[in-house]
């Protein structure tokens, strides 16, 4: 993946991160969206203020989670579409200063991000259900209709969108990410501009005021190879809901890994949220699955985050990646047998190590009856299906020199082997 060469590049060296999504719409324990979805009147949503008190938040144990589940930086709602802000902005009183917890719950985070080395990324809404200059007029993600009393004018919305933005990017420290999200009805360059100025090394998503650096595929793993440009994938841990929601449909940890290992071994970044309960607490069922993925993450993380090499493979159900002379195989879904042959790869490694495990494996060269032809391809055994069940499986081969000369020869090579 092309590097812009300036501060940007932070984003190819961290290559997972926690999402989060918090907010007074965690009281309902629903979706972070119940306003509109379940058609609440403003009127009796913004009740919800007093109500927000999370005397169990601690930013500090979120960030020892973030780094026990190998994740190198965080995106923190600061603003969803229901217009509440997590932080202490001079733009509205609806922001949770004016909640019975008054701390500013940004700065908080801020400092345990900075205490634990935890990169800081923000996500704002371009949708607002609450002020009343926004346009909410069933456009995409927007009111069905505006509130009573609204002035709906998008001059003065994208006005106090960027008083807003330059407070976030001005008074909380280095701002790693800016994750605009879903994309407004005006573009306006000056914006993602204005971000930039503040925060020189920032990356700012495809879903704004402009399309941005980095493009954001949602719960879901695109076809193919390799990105063609910087990418983020973000996925949930509950099938259901961003926000908390009380009764969740967990994803298994197995699902996940899946998803994060192709879209690394595409050379795309990956994060994966959680939604804090009101009273600023994890869910259980998220610190598990994180965990568990974490402990994986780790061990395999050198092979799904080289440098995405699948182009090189003629096989459909495994990917590759590179680093000098080492080649990764990523086994993203699970593997049907216990050996895999991997044309066209006629070039005996020095040896082949399960990196979910640590142990070596046998690999040989050899004309493998699979595939109906005399050439003799790399032919790995052993592979213990029991694990691969349970978990995405990268196996490193190691080999004396390799380039990307022999790489590119190596089909041709195995063709002029046939007979
Ligand atoms: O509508 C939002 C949704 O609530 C959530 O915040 C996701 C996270 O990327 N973004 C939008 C849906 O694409």
């Amino acid at each position: 993946m092309k590097h812009f060469g300036d501060g940007r590049d932070w984003f190819f060296e961290n290559r997972y991160g926690m999402f989060i999504h918090w907010g007074i719409y965690s009281i309902n324990g629903w979706h972070e969206q119940v306003q509109w979805r379940r058609r609440i009147p403003k009127a009796e949503y913004v009740k919800r203020v007093a109500q927000f008190n999370p005397v169990k938040y601690d930013p500090d144990s979120w960030m020892r989670l973030t780094k026990e589940s190998g994740m190198d930086y965080v995106i923190f709602t600061t603003k969803h579409h229901d217009g509440f802000c997590m932080w202490d902005t001079k733009e509205t009183d609806y922001n949770v200063t004016s909640t019975p917890y008054r701390r500013d719950i940004l700065a908080m985070l801020t400092k345990s991000c900075r205490k634990y080395g935890i990169k800081l990324c923000l996500y704002y809404s371009c949708p607002d259900w609450h002020h009343p200059n926004s346009i909410n007029q069933g456009g995409d993600h927007e009111l069905p209709k505006q509130n009573p009393g609204d002035e709906p004018d998008i001059g003065k919305y994208i006005a106090y969108v960027k008083r807003q933005a330059s407070e976030l990017c001005s008074n909380y420290g280095r701002i790693y990410g800016f994750f605009w999200d879903i994309p407004p009805r005006v573009k306006d360059p000056s914006i993602n501009k204005m971000l930039r100025k503040l925060q020189p090394g920032i990356m700012i998503n495809d879903r704004g005021y402009d399309k941005g650096d980095y493009d954001t595929p949602e719960r879901k793993v695109p076809a193919g190879g390799e990105f063609k440009r910087p990418t983020e994938a973000c996925q949930s841990v509950g099938e259901q809901s961003w926000g908390y929601r009380k009764d969740e449909d967990y994803f298994s940890s197995s699902f996940l890994m899946q998803g994060i290992a192709k879209i690394m071994a595409m050379g795309g970044n990956y994060v994966l949220n959680v939604g804090p309960k009101p009273d600023g607490m994890i869910p259980s069922e998220g610190i598990r699955i994180l965990k568990e993925i974490g402990k994986w993450y780790v061990r395999v993380k050198p092979g799904i985050t080289a440098e995405p090499a699948t182009r090189y493979l003629d096989h459909e159900n495994f990917m590759l990646t590179r680093d000098g002379n080492t080649i990764y195989v990523i086994c993203h879904k699970e593997l049907p047998s216990s050996g895999i042959t991997l044309p066209p790869i006629t070039i005996m490694p020095e040896r082949a190590v399960l990196l979910n495990n640590g142990k070596k494996l046998p690999v040989k060269l050899e004309v493998t009856p699979r595939y109906y032809r005399s050439v003799p391809f790399v032919h790995i055994q052993g592979i213990p299906l029991e694990l691969s069940a349970s978990e995405p499986l990268v196996i490193r081969l190691d080999f004396k020199k390799l380039s990307e000369k022999i790489l590119d020869e190596m089909p041709a090579r195995a063709k002029s082997m046939d007979y």
